[in-house]
């Protein structure tokens, strides 16, 4: 596949850049992460998704060096934010297949100078899924090191609720799915609602993904969510433009 060839060499080539899409608390009325998404700015093809390479990047063994310079590039930028923005930062369970991960986050934080308590990891149920000792051993070194652990995209799996015995997670990241239907659909609200229940009942901060207008916003503040991220806060941005919104000086 010519995807595959041009992923081989895109690292090298410099052609992947990070966005980053902030974390709106609205408690505090403002800004307090921001999550890197992955942007692949391919010479002919435009931006090609992450949705559509990462799984070629797991197939062909290229995710652990991708991943790692999503952690170097991400730390390195987030290094220069104020004190009380955090970076959150994806990892594919195909990163865990990977014994030095635990290694590469230390480094990357050392390097960038990155306070540990400033980095959030966000995996989804898939890593849990495989279920194997080795996984869970590293998501508790991980912790063990200061990082905050969030469990992405819950609701949207098979057992979402019991990866949260598994686990002490930090942070609930509701699924998007259900934030776009909260004002038409009330079955999307009464979940909602519990969610946010059941993560104040379990000491997890729940963040509401998605939030596209002020009306969901409004509902979701009602109900008591402490943090939302969306289109309506903003798009992933370069990380210059984030810098500008962060109040970075140049
Ligand atoms: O904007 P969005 O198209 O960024 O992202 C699509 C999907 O790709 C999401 O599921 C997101 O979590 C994932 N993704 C974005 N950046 C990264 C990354 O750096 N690493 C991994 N593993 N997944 C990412
Ligand atoms: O899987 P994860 O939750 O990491 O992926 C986040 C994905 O959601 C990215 O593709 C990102 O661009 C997208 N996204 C972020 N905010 C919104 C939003 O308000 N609406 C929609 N439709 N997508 C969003
Ligand atoms: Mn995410
Ligand atoms: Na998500």
């Amino acid at each position: 596949r010519a995807l595959e060839l041009d992923l081989r060499r895109a690292l090298t080539a410099g052609e992947f850049q990070l966005y980053y899409q902030p974390l709106y608390h609205l408690g505090d009325d403002r800004v307090t992460g921001c999550e890197a998404l992955l942007r692949w700015n391919h010479p002919d093809r435009g931006m090609v998704s992450p949705a559509d390479f990462i799984p070629i990047a797991e197939e062909i063994g290229l995710i652990v060096q991708l991943g790692e310079w999503v952690l170097r590039q991400a730390c390195a930028e987030a290094a220069t934010w104020p004190d009380h923005v955090r970076l959150a930062v994806n990892l594919s369970p195909a990163q865990f297949r990977d014994r030095a991960l635990v290694s590469t986050v230390v480094s990357a934080l050392a390097v960038s100078g990155l306070p540990a308590q400033r980095l959030e990891l966000e995996i989804t149920e898939s890593v849990l899924l495989q279920d194997n000792v080795a996984n869970m051993s590293m998501l508790h070194d991980l912790k063990a090191l200061g990082v905050r652990i969030s469990m992405d995209d819950f609701g949207t799996g098979y057992s979402s609720l019991s990866y949260l015995r598994s686990f002490p997670f930090d942070k609930i990241k509701i699924d998007q799915t259900f934030v776009r239907d909260i004002l038409e659909d009330s079955d999307a609200m009464a979940i909602i609602k519990a969610v946010l229940d059941l993560g104040s009942s379990l000491g997890i901060v729940t963040t509401a993904e998605g939030v596209e207008t002020v009306e969901q916003l409004n509902a979701l503040r009602d109900q008591g969510c402490a943090e939302i991220q969306g289109y309506f806060i903003s798009r992933p941005a370069p990380a210059s433009e984030i810098a500008r919104l962060l109040g970075v000086e140049a």
